[in-house]
């Protein structure tokens, strides 16, 4: 059985807290039963057909990022050569506003981190075979002391997790379908990314027809206003 369609039963609350990690981050592993994960998919399904995925760019250089991206909610996170990293209402190919968050993501954010405001960004992110996502800090300034929620859905990814200094040592950890990921406070600034995916090791996303495999990661942000 491939991993995102192994039965994920509840886990114990010591899981959810790992005293090896970093201050205010969490993992949940299998937090998202394989039905909810469907739902999920189906969701995400429908925020791309009309916010398709699009080929990020990084700033003066132009260099595409490999993983692609879309997003949900108030404000969405952009980047390209010459705008640079920003949080803007539109999308930059189709100009449209982003779609809603689906209920299900603003209450999983609830459940998680007791947090009393919603998420107003959800990040859409989408690794095939090849993709990848460098070792970097989220440095969106106006969102600093909310937290952040990961969910992961599909293939599984060798998740890198740093220090709060690029040389500090990085340990991998393998984020599967239904893991969550949440953390707030000190850990907001830590370096991290993602090494790559096993692909074809779930077959979650082929069934929801986003794709023929490959990894989606949902971050869902609170951010202050637009821009920088
Ligand atoms: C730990 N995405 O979109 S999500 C990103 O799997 C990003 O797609 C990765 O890094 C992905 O910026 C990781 C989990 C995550 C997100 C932000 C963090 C972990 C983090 C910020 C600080 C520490
Ligand atoms: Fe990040």
């Amino acid at each position: 059985m491939k991993h995102g369609d192994r039965n994920q039963s509840p886990l114990p609350s010591s899981s959810s807290h790992d005293p090896a990690f970093p201050e205010g981050f969490h993992h949940l592993p299998g937090y998202l039963d394989v039905a909810a994960q469907r739902a999920l998919l189906s969701d995400v399904s429908t925020i791309l057909a009309e916010a398709p995925l699009f080929v990020q760019r990084m700033p003066r250089t132009d260099a595409p990022l490999s993983v692609r991206m879309s997003n949900a909610g108030e404000f969405g996170w952009v980047t390209d050569r010459d705008g640079g990293y920003r949080y803007q209402m539109t999308h930059p190919v189709t100009g449209k506003p982003w779609p809603s968050i689906p209920k299900a993501l603003i209450k999983l954010w609830s459940m998680t981190t007791a947090e009393s405001q919603p998420p107003n960004l959800c990040l859409i992110n989408y690794y095939d075979m090849d993709a990848r996502l460098g070792l970097h800090q989220d440095r969106g300034e106006s969102s600093l002391d909310a937290p952040v929620v990961s969910i992961s859905l599909g293939d599984e990814a060798t998740f890198l997790l740093g220090g709060l200094t690029r040389k500090d040592s990085v340990r991998r950890l393998e984020l599967r379908s239904g893991d969550v990921i949440w953390f707030g406070g000190p850990s907001r600034l830590i370096f991290h990314g993602v090494e790559g995916i096993q692909f074809g090791s779930s077959s979650m996303l082929e069934e929801s027809g986003i794709a023929k495999g490959g990894r989606i990661n949902l971050t869902l942000r609170r951010i202050d206003r637009a821009s920088r």
